[in-house]
């Protein structure tokens, strides 16, 4: 009897691994144009060049749609927009990007606040002091496991911190209005704001905390067109972390055991909510 049980639930698992395997992914990943000072922004050449789709062992293809952002809050915002999707079968993943000059390592951003502070105007001339930005809550929460998703990066060679918000300037605003948006249609899947450094920081970052691998890809980068490349593969990392939160994400939904980390997610909130009405 034992053994028939143990039998019944190793089908179970692997039926559900099988079918978690067979979802469709779709990424968004979005970098910015220069803006003031900085008028080569590292995020944007990493967006734009990136492939069209990366395929990654057991979880398959992920489609990839690149878009660089003008730095004005309703410039970027118009753009993105048009971009996400409402609740569909495929898995839909945003990442954002943006560049913060003063870091040095790949950072993960966990909340996005509900406030305009810009300390210079962005490129459409906005200038604020501390306004609102939607009439949403003073702060939205990435859903997306930080934690994992840095132990993931460092574990790939690619030295990354969480950092407790994205500032208040455009990056922030896009990624709260993003947040709100999947707050309010249970889409996308998952969305997170990356800020990255400049390329030549990331890779002394790298050469000094890398792995073994990373260390030799950073010493090669001599040219330019490496350093992106170098800097792509970290955001390829955080696409596979996605990809590999969103089948643990829709396994255990299949289990009927949501996790209980998520069941105060945004993306949870949103589908109760919907549930419910
Ligand atoms: N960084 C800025 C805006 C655009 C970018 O790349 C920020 O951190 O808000």
């Amino acid at each position: 009897m034992v053994i028939m049980s143990s039998r019944m639930k190793l089908n179970e698992a692997e039926k559900i691994e099988k079918e978690s395997s067979q979802l469709e992914f779709r990424c968004v990943v979005t970098g910015f144009n220069g803006f003031g000072p900085n008028t080569e922004n590292p995020s944007q050449l990493v967006a734009q060049n990136l492939p069209i789709s990366v395929s990654f062992p057991k979880t398959g293809e992920v489609k990839i749609t690149s878009l660089v952002l003008p730095t004005c809050c309703s410039q970027a915002w118009d753009k993105l927009k048009t971009h996400l999707k409402r609740k569909s079968k495929v898995q839909n993943i945003v990442i954002l990007t943006g560049l913060a000059a003063k870091r040095d390592r790949i950072n993960l951003e966990r909340l996005a606040v509900n406030v305009r502070d810009y300390a210079i105007k962005d490129n459409g001339g906005h200038k604020y002091d501390g306004e609102s930005i939607d009439d949403g809550p003073l702060a939205l929460k990435t859903e997306a496991p930080l934690i994992d998703f840095r132990r993931k990066l460092q574990a790939a060679g690619f030295p990354a911190v969480i950092s407790n918000h994205a500032g208040t300037f455009v990056c922030n605003d896009v990624y709260y209005r993003s947040l709100f948006f999947q707050l309010k249609n249970g889409s996308p899947d998952l969305v997170l704001f990356v800020h990255v450094p400049r390329l030549m920081k990331f890779r002394k970052t790298v050469q000094i905390e890398g792995n073994q691998k990373t260390r030799a890809l950073a010493e090669a980068a001599r040219t330019r067109t490496k350093q992106i490349e170098l800097m792509q593969a970290a955001i390829i990392e955080v696409i596979r972390a996605s990809v590999a939160y969103l089948i643990e994400v829709e396994a255990s939904e299949q289990r009927g055991r949501p996790k209980s980390a998520l069941t105060t997610s945004a993306r949870s909130v949103a589908k109760r909510a919907r549930k419910a009405t």
